[in-house]
């Protein structure tokens, strides 16, 4: 083990101090994401009756935007990561248009698709008045232009700003199916080439280097972006990324799709980046919830520990806009609430990517990209209503326990139905248990640990109080397969929490049970799902 549990907090403190990002690090620990795609959040006249076709425009815009913050703020968000915001192609392609702003073209124009440079910047002015973070989607690996799928791309590289040249890319080449596991291949050679030709930069040029650099400073300063997710981090030589990160001056996740330990982790020990989202848990979460173990996740979890140098920077999620939905696999709403609990209480940093919280059940790219009006911005919806109350647990604990976000969750119990977990201090500390057991899971009692001696609790998603025995455990009244939260009764003083409760007991909730989400307006899309997954 590398680290002592204690001395991790000391750690993660340190963590990049040599590049003077800590505080970005810091501050970001502390927040809830809320992730979107601006083309499928909200339309400028905020109607909710336009229908599209899943791999066309649907008209989203940051003005849309600005006038629906109140839908994420009231969910307890404290910060959006957006979908890119610079110019992309025009044109339409075998792989569709680029709604999801993936396809760039010129790094020095925002994107008008999205609305003006004034827009963005009332966006920008707009979340800094109700201080939540912009995290920006950022592209380095590739810019786009159209392929006729006859290969080699005859590419125009004139139309690119600022590489403008051919000699700023790799010569095309195709990943073979080897070399998925060949970093030289995967890194070097153009992905997916189906419709859209990624032009793939030689991000060891020094021009390229030297360029993205003083463009990601300049986009920083220039919008007070806070942090920045890169997109296809891993197809990027290692070198090129902690440069980047330092231009930029802000925190970053970058995109590292793996779920081998070792190879995820090394990111951050070789100090390339400083978070990434977790890969490694969202793989086990998907398994504990589909007929497989939690002890899986547990086990995962220790490991990531061992060989990163700080999870509590890295982001939780079940969902984003590049795998299946969560409830695409299992539609149950019990398993469903288990999952954002998990999302919002494990260590690190919570991601919700936006439909998540209303049920969304699309599968791949890009049916998991369902336009968010299709809910009509359902505020009573069971799961927004759990993930706002979550949201607020957790803010409130970080006011009072500056350590919580830095302290590693002790895992209570693992196994093939229940993981429970007591996080932060004893007086504010959140112990939860999530269950596979569905809503079809019937009453029965849980006895689990993670309190002091005689304590008082609250379980904050029903507001009932219990009280813990002589050995620190509470006899949890589970039924109907939803998770539970306590919270010590002391520390919900002033916090508008359970304001008034009433003694635990067995409770039915069967809210939005055999409900699957909005029904997907959305024209069945008549081309290769599997490719444009990767396209974006
Ligand atoms: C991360 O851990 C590695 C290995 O222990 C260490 O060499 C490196 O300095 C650490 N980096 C940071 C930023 O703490
Ligand atoms: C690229 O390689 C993949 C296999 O990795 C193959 O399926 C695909 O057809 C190839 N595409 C082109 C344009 O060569
Ligand atoms: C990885 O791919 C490169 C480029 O195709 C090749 O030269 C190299 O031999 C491969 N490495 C391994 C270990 O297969
Ligand atoms: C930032 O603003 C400066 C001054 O207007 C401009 O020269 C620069 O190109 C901008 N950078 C980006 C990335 O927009
Ligand atoms: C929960 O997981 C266990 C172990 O895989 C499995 O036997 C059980 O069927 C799952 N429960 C539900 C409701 O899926
Ligand atoms: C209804 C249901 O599935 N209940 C199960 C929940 O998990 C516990 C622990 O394994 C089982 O005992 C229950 O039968």
């Amino acid at each position: 083990m590398r680290a002592s549990l204690l001395s991790l907090a000391g750690v993660a403190s340190l963590a990049f101090s040599g590049l003077g990002l800590a505080a970005d690090a810091e501050e970001w620990k502390t927040r809830s994401v809320y992730q979107v795609m601006i083309d499928r959040y909200a339309r400028t006249d905020g109607s909710i009756d336009h229908e599209c076709e899943a791999h066309e425009f649907c008209g989203g815009t940051w003005r849309g935007l600005i006038n629906k913050l109140d839908y994420i703020q009231d969910m307890g968000f404290t910060a959006i990561q957006i979908s890119p915001i610079n110019k992309n192609m025009e044109e339409h392609t075998a792989a569709g248009d680029p709604y999801h702003g993936y396809w760039t073209t010129d790094l020095y124009a925002l994107n008008d698709k999205f609305g003006t440079e004034k827009d963005f910047k009332d966006l920008v002015a707009e979340l800094k008045k109700r201080d939540i973070y912009l995290m920006a989607d950022v592209v380095v690996n590739h810019m786009a232009q159209k392929f006729d799928n006859n290969p080699p791309p005859k590419v125009d590289y004139s139309k690119f700003n600022p590489f403008n040249d051919e000699k700023y890319f790799h010569p095309y080449c195709n990943v073979t199916e080897e070399g998925w596991l060949n970093a030289t291949e995967y890194q070097d050679c153009w992905l997916y080439p189906y419709g859209v030709a990624l032009a793939d930069l030689d991000t060891r040029n020094e021009f390229v280097i030297k360029e993205m650099n003083s463009w990601i400073k300049g986009l920083v300063s220039n919008y007070s972006i806070d942090g920045l997710r890169i997109d296809a981090a891993k197809h990027v030589n290692d070198e090129f990324l902690p440069g980047f990160v330092k231009s930029s001056g802000v925190f970053a996740w970058g995109e590292v799709l793996t779920g081998e330990t070792e190879d995820f982790c090394r990111y951050q020990t070789l100090d390339l980046l400083p978070g990434m989202p977790n890969y490694l848990d969202y793989y086990k979460l998907i398994e504990g919830f589909n007929g497989g173990s939690f002890e899986k996740l547990a086990q995962i979890k220790k490991q990531a520990i061992n060989n990163c140098n700080d999870t509590f920077a890295l982001g939780t999620f079940v969902e984003n806009h590049d795998m299946p939905r969560f409830a695409n696999k299992n539609s149950d709403m019990a398993i469903a609430k288990n999952a954002m609990t998990y999302v919002i209480l494990n260590d690190g940093v919570p991601t919700v990517y936006q439909g998540q919280e209303q049920h969304f059940n699309g599968f791949e790219t890009p049916h998991n990209r369902e336009p968010l009006w299709q809910s009509g911005y359902d505020k009573e919806s069971p799961l927004y209503k759990l993930t706002a109350t979550l949201n607020k647990v957790r803010n409130h604990i970080i006011k009072l326990d500056k350590d919580y976000v830095n302290t590693a969750s002790e895992i209570l119990k693992a196994n093939d139905n229940y993981f429970c977990t007591k996080k932060g201090s004893y007086g504010s500390q959140i112990v939860y248990c999530i269950t596979n057991n569905s809503s079809k899971g019937g009453k029965h009692t849980l006895t689990v640990g993670g309190f002091q001696a005689d304590q008082k609790v609250v379980e904050v998603l029903t507001c009932q109080s219990n009280q813990a025995g002589m050995s620190g455990t509470i006899d949890m009244k589970m039924n109907n397969g939803v998770p539970k939260v306590y919270v010590p009764a002391d520390a919900l003083k002033d916090s508008g929490i359970c304001e008034q409760t009433t003694a635990e007991e067995f409770r039915d909730d069967t809210s939005g049970a055999g409900v699957t989400g909005a029904a997907t307006g959305l024209l069945a899309a008549a081309v290769a799902g599997w490719a444009l997954m990767f396209l974006a």
